[in-house]
């Protein structure tokens, strides 16, 4: 109901990033759209999707600007409702104007993505084209765009909806053998078969999905080291940029600091994280145990290694929580000493100077060369976020519970209600069945105008 009422307001935004620059641009959708716009420039559109000219004036009677603007009539339109586009210039404060006076004369200022969500909610897109819009916004790499137009386009919702299809019919002839068993029965071996099919798209899906989620949103690199190694000297020279405060002082970085960049077409994001050591300091410790966690979790981690010092007790402790993940030793400070030894297997480590940046090339070369298989072309599943895999696992889980039921001739009535949950997944995925705590949670990251 709150959906409802809200879907009625005509809302308005600023859609062109704040500052200055040639162009701005102010939408507004609803029912209201059109006349409001008409009383600001006091003349009316007579045609829909055709850029007219005007002067826009404030109430009373000044001109604030020259605009070009459109209208358009649902549902041809990006909300599937009335909506209207105003190009003004674009200063700070002519948009702020324009803004304001189309508030006071009845529409309401938009929240995140609402000009999204409104798509959404008027049928004109699914979740899943509703979250490549926002990739699209947010990509930071050739593939990820692609990747993000590619299901605009409706890339993943087709394939989604031909296994939704696939699951509907495989319970039509479940409830037609259960209804009319006598007379029409489905032979188990022919559902069998459907279930397998459908079985065998989503494991290839999910076998390929992390390689989507790593171009789209990043490769996670972790530096990780004992204190004063050169952690955040190395990640302000990765970044080119003075990010995280370097000191002399052992424990200077207590929490995560990120940062992102692009190496060789990769898109990373690199974390520095507070020294790993035995200390009683309490904030220390919980600096710590983020670094730890930090590092478990991320694609590629910087073993970052001190060769004044050698190698120590700590770095004995470090290495034995990484030892499982996809490490790089990396020996630091080879300006001023050189107690280095091999701790790589393949005698993969790496000779650095951060501060000098001596070795950073060979440093960036083999972090590349862990982070290819990841993003590598190929099979691309065009699973994006972290969401879509949710679903689509318990998609899955559901229709293997079907499959198994199936193999030790359960009763077909358990086979259906597997197969009802995993299409109650899909359409969770697709949108078709959502909550508005989903929608808040995918249209908060949107920004206002979208
Ligand atoms: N000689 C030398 N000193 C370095 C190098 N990298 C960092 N340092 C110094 O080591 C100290 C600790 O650096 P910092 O980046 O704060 O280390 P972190 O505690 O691991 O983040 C600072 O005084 C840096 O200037 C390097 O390559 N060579
Ligand atoms: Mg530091």
């Amino acid at each position: 109901m709150a959906v409802e009422t809200a879907q009625r307001d005509t809302i308005v935004a600023i859609a062109t990033p704040p500052g200055t620059g040639a162009i701005g641009i102010v939408r507004m959708s609803g029912e209201r759209s059109w006349e409001i716009i008409q009383k600001c420039v006091r003349k009316s559109i007579y045609d829909e999707r055709r850029i007219l000219y005007g002067n826009f004036y404030d109430t009373d009677g000044n001109v604030v600007d020259e605009i070009l603007f459109v209208g358009f009539k649902a549902p041809k339109s990006y909300t599937g409702e009335d909506m209207v586009e105003v190009y003004c210039h674009g200063g700070v404060l002519v948009t702020q104007k324009i803004l304001a006076e189309l508030i006071r004369h009845g529409a309401r200022l938009a929240k995140n993505g609402e000009f999204t969500r409104r798509a959404f909610l008027n049928g004109k897109i699914d979740l899943i084209k509703a979250e490549s819009i926002l990739q699209i916004i947010e990509a930071k790499s050739e593939e990820s765009l692609r990747l993000a137009i590619d299901n605009l386009k409706g890339k993943l919702s087709e394939e989604i909806n031909r296994v939704r299809n696939s699951l509907i019919n495989i319970l039509s002839k479940i409830e037609v053998s259960i209804d009319y068993g006598d007379d029409i029965e489905v032979p188990r071996d022919e559902i069998m078969q459907d279930i397998a099919d459908v079985e065998h798209f989503l494991s290839d899906k999910l076998a390929h999905a992390d390689k989507g989620i790593h171009i789209s949103t990043g490769v996670t690199l972790a530096i990780i080291g004992k204190p004063n190694v050169g952690k955040s000297t190395l990640l302000n020279r990765l970044l080119l940029e003075d990010r995280a405060i370097v000191t002399d002082i052992p424990g200077t970085t207590r929490d995560i600091i990120k940062g992102e960049i692009k190496i060789q077409g990769i898109h990373f994001v690199i974390s520095d994280t507070a020294g790993i050591r035995h200390t009683d300091d309490f904030v220390e410790k919980i600096g710590i145990e983020r670094a730890i966690k930090e590092a478990s979790q991320a694609d590629v981690v910087i073993f970052l290694l001190d060769a004044t010092t050698g190698f120590t007790k700590d770095d004995q402790y470090i290495l034995n929580i990484i030892k499982d993940s996809n490490f790089i030793p990396v020996w630091n400070k080879i300006d001023s000493g050189n107690k280095v030894i091999k701790v790589s297997k393949n005698n993969e480590d790496i000779l650095l100077s951060a501060s000098s940046g001596v070795g950073l090339r060979e440093l960036e070369a083999k972090i590349v060369e862990k982070a290819q298989p990841l993003v590598a072309e190929g099979q691309l599943s065009h699973i994006t976020s972290k969401r879509q895999i949710e679903h689509l696992k318990l998609v899955n889980e559901n229709v293997v519970k079907a499959m198994r039921s199936l193999r030790e001739n359960y009763p077909l009535d358990i086979i259906s209600i597997d197969i009802r949950n995993a299409l109650s997944e899909l359409d969770k995925l697709l949108g078709r069945n959502f909550t508005d705590d989903l929608l808040e949670n995918i249209f908060a990251n949107f920004c206002v105008g979208k």
